[in-house]
């Protein structure tokens, strides 16, 4: 049999890492290049064609709407290419979430798109690259693996796009899904899915778009004001993201300042701060003009807004829809 063809964009990260010390705590993210991890690839004998491309070397804090159309660019043309098996996506973990979320929304599911970071430098004792690269390889290669979304693939366990958030600053075990946990087990060798493929319909959920609108997170905490909206809210903003406390909740002057601007068009949706757990729609929504986030963080609401706005989708409704599919 053919071993897979896989094309696979670098964009820096600590995957690609290094520091002066195996053992400090300080690097510096994306400092090698595509070609020279690929050597240290070669090294595993992993049974796949590896094509690299440097789309970035950046730590993911500094990831642009600009990377975010290279990627989505490079990645339906190998796509659309009969030869292609599917593209790996190395990535700092910082944002690995938003930028899965944003190709997931925005990719056909036709081939696995999967991404794929670490949490120690290169250079650190027990570096993680290498084998949950490996561990991207054998998901990639498996034809189960398409109609699941874009997935991401950390400490030998697969996400999708839309679970998957960073729930520890250390650790190689930083990942975690919500309301999904892990929908496979992998390591070089075996991989294991726990369901049958979700997406089947094939073609992307919306439109890419690199105008997106600003949407800033309100973050809310105890004893805040309504000025800190009218710190944020400029008049090119679109919408608001509210980064709610428990679930999905403000404190009353805010809301009513957020109802006073949602009537003049700005589009609100609740998500929570907390780790995990639903926003759901409450009765005084459809009054307040407002949008329940449902399972996604605030990061997320955030690109799922900002992407229904830039195709032209604002009502309320329609987003709420949106923010309702699994
Ligand atoms: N520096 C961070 C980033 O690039 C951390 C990481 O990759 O783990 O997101």
């Amino acid at each position: 049999m053919k071993s897979p063809s896989i094309l696979v964009l670098a964009t820096g990260g600590t995957i690609a890492g290094a520091a002066d010390s195996a053992t400090r705590h300080d690097y510096r993210p994306g400092q090698i290049g595509i070609e020279e991890f690929l050597e240290r690839v070669e090294e595993l004998g992993i049974e796949a064609r590896l094509t690299g491309k440097q789309i970035a070397n950046i730590g993911s804090e500094d990831i642009t709407p600009a990377i975010w159309h290279d990627l989505h660019t490079c990645a339906s043309a190998a796509l659309a290419d009969p030869e292609c098996s599917g593209v790996v996506i190395t990535h700092g973990t910082d944002t690995v979430e938003e930028t899965a979320f944003l190709l997931d929304l925005t990719l056909p599911t036709t081939k696995p798109v999967v991404l794929v970071g670490a949490m120690r430098p290169i250079t650190a004792v027990g570096y993680d690259g290498l084998r949950n690269f490996a561990n991207a390889v054998r998901v990639v290669s498996d034809p189960e693996a398409a109609g699941r979304g874009v997935l991401v693939v950390m400490g030998d366990r697969v996400f999708a796009a839309r679970d998957v958030r960073k729930s520890r600053t250390r650790g190689t075990d930083a990942f975690s899904g919500f309301p999904r946990d892990a929908v496979g087990l992998v390591t070089p060798s075996a991989l294991d899915w726990f369901g049958a493929p979700w997406r089947v319909a094939g073609e992307a959920r919306s439109p890419f778009r690199t105008d997106l609108p600003d949407v800033p997170v309100l973050f809310v905490h105890a004893a805040m004001t309504p000025d800190y909206v009218d710190r944020l809210v400029t008049r090119e903003t679109r919408g608001v993201v509210v980064c709610g406390v428990g679930e999905g909740n403000m404190p009353e002057p805010v809301r009513k300042r957020l109802v006073e601007l949602a009537r003049k068009g700005l589009r609100v949706v609740r998500s929570t701060r907390l780790a995990e757990g639903l926003v759901d729609r409450e009765p005084e929504d459809d009054e307040n003009g407002f949008v329940a986030g449902r399972a996604l963080g605030p990061a997320k609401a955030r690109i799922l807004l900002q992407m229904l706005i830039a195709n032209g989708i604002t009502d309320p409704g329609e987003i709420q829809t949106a923010f309702d599919k699994p």
